[in-house]
């Protein structure tokens, strides 16, 4: 099926939601014959960045890793999800020149830190408040906000489905899919 490859770029806090949501979206897609491909901590973290941490320069490092690779990926012709905290404007705005304007897609999963905490699936928000995870995003490391993000999701009130129809609606109008 024919699609326009691009990246869509899930940046948000630890228990935000973006794997959930990106994994719903690629369902969807991959139903409808799209080929992609989802980045992820679990699928880079462990193995292309497995030498880096969690400091302000290894996160740096990541993300310039990860949009490579994921710009490799678009030019094979892939429609490209990554789910990423991706922290900083800076490298968020470097993948987007990389991989040029009108194919990154920012995906903002503007979910509240308490509602993050509150779910905290892996015990990590627990951990850090009792310092024993340093460096932890929203806790005693930075988030910068997107402020122009073409996709802002808000999962404490709108159901996974109603993120993935959103963001649908968004490929289809934007002549992705
Ligand atoms: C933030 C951390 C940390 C620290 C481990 N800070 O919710 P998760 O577990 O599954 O996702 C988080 C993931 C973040 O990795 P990223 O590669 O997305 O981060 S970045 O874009 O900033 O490079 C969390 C876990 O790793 N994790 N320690 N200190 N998240």
């Amino acid at each position: 099926k024919k699609h326009k490859p691009c990246i869509l770029w899930f940046t948000g806090l630890s228990g935000s939601g973006k794997s959930t949501v990106a994994g719903a979206l690629e369902y969807v897609l991959n139903e409808q014959g799209v080929h992609t491909y989802l980045l992820d901590g679990d699928n880079v973290r462990h193995g292309l960045c497995k030498d880096l941490s969690f400091t302000d320069e290894d996160r740096q490092e990541n993300i310039r890793r990860v949009g490579e690779v994921a710009k490799l990926m678009v030019d094979a012709g892939l429609v490209v999800l990554s789910a990423f905290i991706s922290p900083f404007s800076a490298e968020r705005q470097l993948v987007r020149e990389l991989v040029g304007d009108s194919e990154f897609i920012e995906v903002f999963l503007d979910t509240p830190i308490d509602v993050c905490e509150t779910r905290d699936p892996k015990g990590l928000y627990q951990k850090a408040r009792a310092g024993e995870i340093k460096n932890f995003t929203g806790i005693d490391s930075d988030y910068e906000k997107p402020t122009s993000a073409e996709i802002t999701l808000n999962t404490s009130e709108n159901s996974i489905q109603q993120s993935v129809e959103q963001l649908i609606t968004h490929l289809k109008a934007n002549g992705v899919i």
